[in-house]
């Protein structure tokens, strides 16, 4: 292993040619910069604000520029939202903006063949031949009547998103915009939703909590505050309890008070067994849920209680949940299922009732990411609502958003062809079979993964022209295999990527773009320690070679493009409506509007709010603190006044109840045909409280006796950093993972039992497909579960990813095993909840 690394160190430090993109012309982005650059220390230089996008939590960082060059990455010390810290993933982004493997000029495809293993053939072109072609096609699809043939993907995104993603495709003439939101973990807001009106990711108090549960998250790895959690966990470790329910050791876990190793998709019955305790030993929160009318507790093992013997405070229907749930899942039923003790549920849930209303139930994607994951998701966060933890001290909470201007409106830009698109979309919300709920909506959500099958069934409509930025669906989407069918079907793809990743392997011209937290003007809204931020993107070094940026100065050019062609409500939106807020000037270029709409979005954080937190008085000193605080979240904010139907937290969800009614009507089917055909166990009342369904399995137990679980590591920047050697050299950080490699963790018992060591080879099996790699034992999964570390497996974006490019990468990428198949009630991907079964086999 270490003899390959330092041959690749030598090689790219020696020259860089661009041979990812089998182009062969000798481009050195290095060059310039080596030369004239002394090691950091020695050189006077400049800490600048700018914000990582390593990972969701969208760290305020600095970054250290000396002569041009970056050399060092920290927290933003203005920053109150991760206490001046960064983690790991930040310093790894020098070797993205410095990789030498990135495109680097816009590249057209000359083999018309396109094929997961298909060489593209990519040669160099101009920026201009590039635009060109992009915008010839997009008239001929306007001539043509077809405009709402074109779909833009859009990526990991920074709030400048809605120029290239919503404006330009709605302009256009399209309603396909598709975002990555479904692949991303939106299971994890419908429980949230449904409960209690929110349809977002919460922040967690940690500096007021006494008992944390940490459950299918890992904030100390991932999720969406880590440099936070890092801070915080030594004096949250001396003052609260900590819990781990995840059916893997994670470093939460190590270090956690109590790990609850369940089973993979078995969480329902955990959270119910806990809300069974807590109602029958009377441990709620009163203020918050109330209480029985003359005091005396009815919750006694399966009797019904009267429902006008209760008296919710700011909750709706829990006796209606006990009466249909709760009041026989006792943790004696529930250890059967999950494979957790009965007394370590008595525990958990005697502690957080004793704790409460600090108590933090931190729910994550791997709880709910699964194919019945909404009622996960509802079944745990209704235990923060039992606790009258939620938006109260020591628990889980809403945020407050900074001082910001919305996308302008495109009314006045647009044409006939533009207002009157088909508003359908590719991926099929709102079919029967696709309720993606969100915030309650018929077809409101995104159904991402699904729009592969959509475009490969031209329902609803033939797809002509794909724009995808900062995506890479065949390589993230579980059975990418049908994203290479379908991408290889579309006629015209455009990639706006920096490296050349599986997507752009299918693409017909790849626009390099610049990278993300370097070289790019945006910002976004953060949160964590009760404190909302916006912060700054900026760029801090010049762009290596041509890159342009995404999210503006890339549709802009595009626009400028169609205009000459005739067509220029684009460019007159973008320069009417993306003035200097400075001068009222217009942006004559690219660049001028790239900062000129940043500038806009951030206006009232730099000119004036009444919002309280910090206030600016120019445009130059916010660029220089590159963050604005907001006050403390107000703790019982949203009390009475939730968004849901009742306004009440709801244990009886009447917004499900009636969401899921409207989608049925528009079926003009009821509300258990839609359960049936989107593979929900309940029916009828079940269907409107959390509940625990029998998580759905790909794969029968005797011919794929083991469950498949897929984790993420803490160098993943989810896709992006398997180019970056020191994510290679240090993936010994996530437990049981090696070095240059990508193993299949297995509980030493199983090992033992099929007659395996540490390093055999063995095949592993699914329903989709089978795949070779490395066996590592490991007492971090539970006997009969194997594990294998997301990220790897690439077999494009680049020679460290890749091992050889355009052919394989580092054993397996876990999407090509795993079955396409949804939480259909949030329109998620699944991708956890142990819904794989495989086959190990020793080669
Ligand atoms: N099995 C499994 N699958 C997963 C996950 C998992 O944990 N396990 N995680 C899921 C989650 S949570 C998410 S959010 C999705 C993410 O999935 P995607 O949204 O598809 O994003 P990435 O996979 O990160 O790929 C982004 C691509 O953008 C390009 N790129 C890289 N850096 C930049 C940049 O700075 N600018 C631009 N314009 N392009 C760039 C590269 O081509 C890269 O491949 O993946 C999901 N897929
Ligand atoms: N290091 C790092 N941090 C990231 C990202 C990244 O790529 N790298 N990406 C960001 C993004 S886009 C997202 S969406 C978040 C997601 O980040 P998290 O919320 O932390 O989610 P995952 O990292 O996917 O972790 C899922 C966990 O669930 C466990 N799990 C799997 N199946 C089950 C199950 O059935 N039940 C239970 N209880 N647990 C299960 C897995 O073992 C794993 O530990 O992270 C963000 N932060
Ligand atoms: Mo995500």
């Amino acid at each position: 292993m270490k003899i390959r690394r330092r041959e690749f160190l030598k090689a790219s430090a020696a020259v860089a040619t661009v041979t990812a993109l089998g182009c062969g012309t000798k481009l050195n982005a290095l060059e310039k910069t080596d030369k004239t650059v002394s090691p950091y220390g020695k050189n006077k230089g400049e800490w600048i604000p700018t914000t990582c996008q390593g990972c969701t939590t969208w760290d305020p960082i600095q970054v250290y520029v000396q002569n041009g060059r970056a050399v060092k990455v920290r927290g933003n010390e203005y920053s109150k939202m991760n206490s001046g810290y960064c983690c790991a993933r930040g310093h790894l982004g020098l070797q993205q903006v410095y990789d030498p493997d990135r495109v680097k000029v816009p590249m057209k495809r000359t083999n018309p063949k396109k094929g997961r293993f298909e060489d593209p053939k990519f040669v160099p072109i101009s920026w201009d031949e590039a635009l060109n072609t992009i915008a010839d096609n997009m008239m001929k699809l306007r001539n043509n009547g077809e405009a709402h043939k074109y779909v833009c993907f859009r990526g990991r995104y920074t709030y400048t998103r809605d120029i290239i993603y919503s404006s330009m495709t709605k302009i256009f003439g399209s309603s396909n915009n598709i975002s990555h939101s479904a692949i991303c973990a939106e299971a994890d807001k419908s429980g949230p939703f449904f409960t209690e009106g929110l349809w977002d990711y919460r922040d967690y108090d940690l500096t007021n909590t006494k008992y944390l549960v940490c459950w299918g998250a890992d904030p100390l790895r991932s999720n969406r505050q880590v440099p936070t959690a890092i801070n915080k966990i030594g004096e949250v470790m001396d003052r609260a309890t900590v819990v781990a329910v995840d059916p893997t050791l994670t470093t939460i876990g190590a270090k956690a008070n109590e790990w609850m190793p369940v089973k993979p998709g078995e969480d329902g019955a955990l959270a119910v067994a806990i809300a069974h305790v807590i109602l029958r030993e009377g441990l709620w929160y009163k203020e918050f849920v109330g209480d029985f009318k003359d005091g005396k507790n009815r919750f006694k093992l399966g009797e019904e209680v009267d429902e006008s013997t209760f008296k919710g405070n700011y909750t709706h229907g829990l006796v209606k949940w006990w009466n249909i749930e709760l009041k026989d899942k006792t943790p004696e039923w529930a250890e059967r299922i999950t494979g957790v003790k009965a007394d370590q549920i008595y525990r958990v849930a005697r502690g957080m009732g004793a704790a409460a209303p600090k108590v933090a139930v931190w729910l994550g994607p791997g709880a709910a990411m699964h194919i019945r994951g909404t009622y996960s998701s509802m079944a745990i966060h209704a235990l923060n609502g039992l606790m009258g933890s939620t938006d109260n001290i020591g628990g889980p909470m809403a945020k407050i958003s900074p001082p910001y201007n919305h996308t302008p409106s495109i009314k006045k830009y647009q044409d006939t062809i533009s207002k009157n698109k088909p508003h359908v979309k590719i991926d099929q919300r709102g079919y029967l079979k696709f309720p993606a709920l969100k915030k309650g909506k018929s077809g409101g959500g995104v159904v991402t993964n699904n729009a592969a099958d959509g475009i490969l069934q031209e329902n609803p409509m033939e797809i002509k022209m794909v724009l995808g930025y900062m995506n890479n669906f065949n390589f993230s989407g579980t059975e990418g295999q049908r994203w290479d069918k379908a991408l290889a079907k579309v006629p015209f793809t455009v990639h706006l990527s920096t490296h050349a990743s599986e997507f752009s392997m299918f693409a017909d011209i790849v626009l390099p773009a610049a990278t993300t937290t370097f070289e790019k003007w945006a910002w976004l809204k953060t949160k964590a320690n009760r404190i909302g931020t916006g912060t700054l993107l900026q760029p801090v070094v010049e762009p290596i070679w041509e890159a342009k940026i995404d999210e503006s100065e890339i549709p802009y050019m595009i626009a400028e493009k169609l205009a000459e062609r005739g067509f220029d409500n684009l460019l007159e939106y973008y320069q009417n409506e993306f003035k200097d807020p400075d001068t009222g000037k217009k942006p004559t270029n690219e660049r001028e509007f790239a900062e000129y709409a940043t500038k806009y979005y951030l206006a009232p954080m730099w000119q004036g709010h009444d919002k309280g937190g910090d206030s600016f008085k120019s445009w130059e000193e916010f660029r220089k603190i590159g963050v604005w605080n907001s006050d403390p979240y107000p703790y019982r904010k949203r009390w009475g006044k939730f968004k849901t139907k009742t306004h009440q937290f709801e244990f009886y969800s009447e917004t499900l109840k009636e969401a899921l009614a409207k989608h049925a009507k528009k079926h003009n089917v009821d509300v258990n045909k839609v359960l049936e055909v989107t593979n929900y166990t309940a029916r009828d009342e079940k269907a409107f409280v959390p509940h625990y369904e029998e998580p759905y399995r790909y794969g029968s137990k005797s011919a794929y006796p083991f469950t498949f679980i897929d984790s993420r590591s803490k160098l993943n920047k989810e896709g992006r950093s398997a180019n970056c050697p020191w994510m290679q050299e240090f993936r010994v950080i996530d437990v049981g993972d090696e070095r240059w490699d990508n193993v299949l963790k297995m509980n030493p018992d199983d090992a033992k039992r099929l007659g395996l060591k540490n390093g055999d080879m063995v095949k592993i099996t699914t329903v989709v497909t089978s795949r070779k790699i490395k066996v590592k034992l490991s007492e971090g999964v539970r006997p009969g579960t194997v594990l294998s570390t997301y990220g790897q497996g690439h077999t494009a974006y680049g020679r460290i990813a890749s091992k050889k490019f355009g052919k394989e990468g580092f054993g397996m990428n876990n999407n090509d095993l795993m079955p396409a198949d949804y939480d259909r009630l949030s329109g998620s991907t699944a991708r956890n909840g142990g819904f794989v079964g495989v086959r190990i086999e020793k080669v």
